[in-house]
């Protein structure tokens, strides 16, 4: 419950008090929390007061409000480390989630000028295209296109793709791959990837792009993906000094 005497504002109390019936299972996402009327009194205060406290919420994206219908709880967001260079099946995982793809584009390609750059490719080499619509527990999370030389991956099948393209570099080609260079932009969807993520026109959107290299130097991949900013939060430790 609320503490009065408590230096904290009382908004700021409801929220705690929310997230932590949120943490602990008594609001599960999808929930209707109760309505504005009902939770004055349930903590007696103000509607103000808890207004303030419910905007605060949906602003953070942890509540969202359904014209009509009431105040419902969001899905948590998945909170991506910045340091580890994993693959979208490896993170699911790691969450116990199951990681599925639905291949909307696969074929062999002369790259575009900025991938022909950055993949260091030779004139007239060609790469393979990979669009995947990346899911979690089958919920759509991100669109990725990836570049990979086909010099580096001949052999490469849309059944390959359909699962793990970093399960297959490392563990049937025997590539280690070492690091990446990745750039997170802000930017919202447009039709197709509204109607792929599955979110409104315009939705928020981090667009990131991705360029891989194997151990020996070797330019692997180039990755543009649109990933769903109401579902994904990057987190890095940052050090001083
Ligand atoms: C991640 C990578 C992507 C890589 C993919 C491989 C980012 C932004 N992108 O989604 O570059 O190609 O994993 O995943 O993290 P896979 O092994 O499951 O196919």
């Amino acid at each position: 419950m609320l503490n009065k005497k408590s230096p904290l504002p009382m908004y700021y109390q409801i929220e705690e008090d929310l997230k932590q019936k949120m943490s602990n299972g008594d609001y599960a996402p999808g929930d209707v929390i109760p309505s504005e009327r009902e939770l004055s009194e349930l903590y007696r205060v103000s509607r103000m007061t808890v207004r303030q406290a419910i905007t605060n919420l949906v602003n953070e994206d942890i509540l969202y409000r359904e014209k009509g219908k009431g105040t419902f709880v969001a899905e948590q967001k998945i909170e991506q480390p910045l340091q580890g260079l994993t693959s979208f099946t490896e993170d699911m995982k790691q969450r116990g989630m199951e990681a599925s793809s639905r291949l909307i584009g696969f074929d062999q390609v002369e790259a575009p000028a900025d991938v022909f750059r950055k993949l260091e490719l030779n004139e007239g080499e060609t790469v393979f295209r990979i669009q995947r619509i990346r899911y979690a527990d089958e919920k759509p999370m991100a669109i990725e296109t990836s570049f990979v030389p086909s010099r580096l991956v001949p052999d490469l099948t849309e059944d390959i793709v359909s699962g793990s393209l970093y399960q297959y570099v490392e563990g049937k080609l025997g590539y280690t791959i070492e690091k990446a260079t990745q750039m997170i932009e802000a930017t919202v969807a447009d039709s197709r990837q509204s109607e792929w993520l599955e979110v409104p026109l315009q939705s928020a959107i981090l667009y990131i792009e991705r360029k891989t290299l194997l151990t020996n130097g070797l330019p692997f991949e180039v990755v543009k993906s649109a990933y769903r900013a109401d579902r994904y939060k990057f987190v890095s430790d940052i050090y001083r000094g």
